[in-house]
């Protein structure tokens, strides 16, 4: 497809190639994924997964800027440029885009830095640039356990404190496992926070994710006023979200058992299933619950993997810079090692491309900078900047 695209350079090279993929084009090309699936479950609609596989044609480049971070964890671009990235001990650094990384900022509680606990997501605050207030997400530690909290404070005029570190919300109860804590942020359109949370794995646990008074397995919407609500219940572990820049729907990344990694449109008072549908199965290979993947009144996922990603942040492309990226969703994987870049219409994956797939490295978050570009962190310390 893409070679058959190739005479068609030039201003309408977008428009032809949204003409092809609406033709369905696509679909004469292979799934990038070509391993065996772990599970025999059949997709519930074309396309669900395995999507056929597509390739960028423009021009991108892609560079290490540093590889000096300490299990970063997030990013996020503020207004000025620069990216506030979290470190999973409880630092927070800033680079610049001249090159300098700056130290640790300090300031944070004491966070359950153990597993997949710690410092985890940030978010500026709307007003950042006057207010100099971020969002983070953390496994609080306590001596009951630890369970994920949503704060915000100030950053310090001579940026190496966090100020006035408070707690907004915590999604109790207290527990002593540290796995699932989910954590990704994202502002809603009407200046709601949302915040993932996951079912903290234990088999005690996982059953939580439906109940509505829990705050394991959910996401949670936080008003404007710091009113806490369950937007929508039924996830495992939700590390990645993400808004979309035209339609302002909320997309999230869920990791699945051993096969059914999700991605979903999130949708207020929705059911995503967890854990009585799966793609996936246990760990041992036996099946979760009745080994269902469809029921009424659960929402089925928009696509999945099987094998998995182990699907982590991820961030719509919104810049121009890159056109035949535009409004395309990226992805970054753990276990799969890769980005995957999905290609999303009328809410169905239509093309599915890996990023990076040689690098060896574990893709923990994604965001767009202000220079048309993606950055991405990894669980090895690295900063990519991946653009124009
Ligand atoms: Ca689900």
């Amino acid at each position: 497809m893409n070679k058959k695209n190739g005479r068609f350079y030039g201003a309408l090279t977008g428009l032809l190639l949204i003409v092809s993929l609406a033709a369905g084009t696509l679909a004469e090309t292979p799934p990038v994924e070509t391993r065996r699936a772990n599970t025999d479950y059949q997709p519930a609609f074309a396309g669900q997964t395995r999507a056929p596989g597509m390739k960028t044609n423009e021009t991108y480049r892609v560079d290490i800027l540093t590889q000096d971070l300490d299990k970063p964890w997030a990013l996020a671009a503020l207004p000025d440029g620069r990216l506030a990235i979290t470190e999973k001990d409880g630092t927070m650094r800033l680079y610049r885009t001249d090159g300098a990384l700056s130290g640790k900022i300090v300031g944070f509680p004491q966070v359950e830095s153990g597993g997949q606990g710690g410092l985890l997501d940030l978010l500026p605050a709307q007003d950042f640039q006057a207010s100099r207030i971020l969002y983070f997400s953390l496994a609080e530690k306590t001596a009951e356990g630890s369970l994920t909290a949503v704060g915000r404070g100030r950053l310090s005029d001579d940026e190496t404190r966090i100020e006035d570190f408070r707690v907004l919300y915590r999604a109790y109860p207290y527990y002593n496992v540290g796995a699932h804590f989910g954590s990704r942020l994202a502002w809603g359109k009407d200046g709601s926070l949302f915040v993932s949370t996951g079912d903290r794995q234990s088999a005690g646990t996982r059953a939580m994710a439906q109940d509505p008074s829990s705050g394991y397995g959910k996401i949670i919407r936080l008003s404007p006023e710091g009113q806490a609500e369950t937007y929508s219940l039924g996830h495992r572990n939700v590390q990645g979200m993400a808004v979309h820049p035209l339609t302002q729907e909320l997309w999230a990344s869920e990791m699945g058992p051993r096969g059914g990694d999700e991605i979903n449109l999130i949708l207020p008072g929705k059911n995503y299933g967890w854990p009585v549908i799966s793609y996936g199965n246990e760990y041992s290979g036996r099946r979760i619950g009745d080994g269902l993947t469809r029921l009424e009144g659960m929402e089925q996922p928009v696509y999945y993997w099987d094998p998995v990603l182990a699907p982590s942040g991820m961030s719509f492309y919104a810049s121009e810079a890159i056109s035949e990226w535009q409004y395309d969703l990226f992805v970054g994987g753990l276990a799969g090692q890769h980005i995957s870049r999905l290609k999303i219409r009328d809410g169905r994956v239509i093309g599915e491309e890996r990023l990076l797939e040689n690098e060896n490295q574990r893709f923990r978050d994604l965001a767009e900078g202000l220079d048309g570009a993606l950055y991405a962190v990894t669980d090895g310390g690295r900063l990519y900047r991946i653009g124009p």
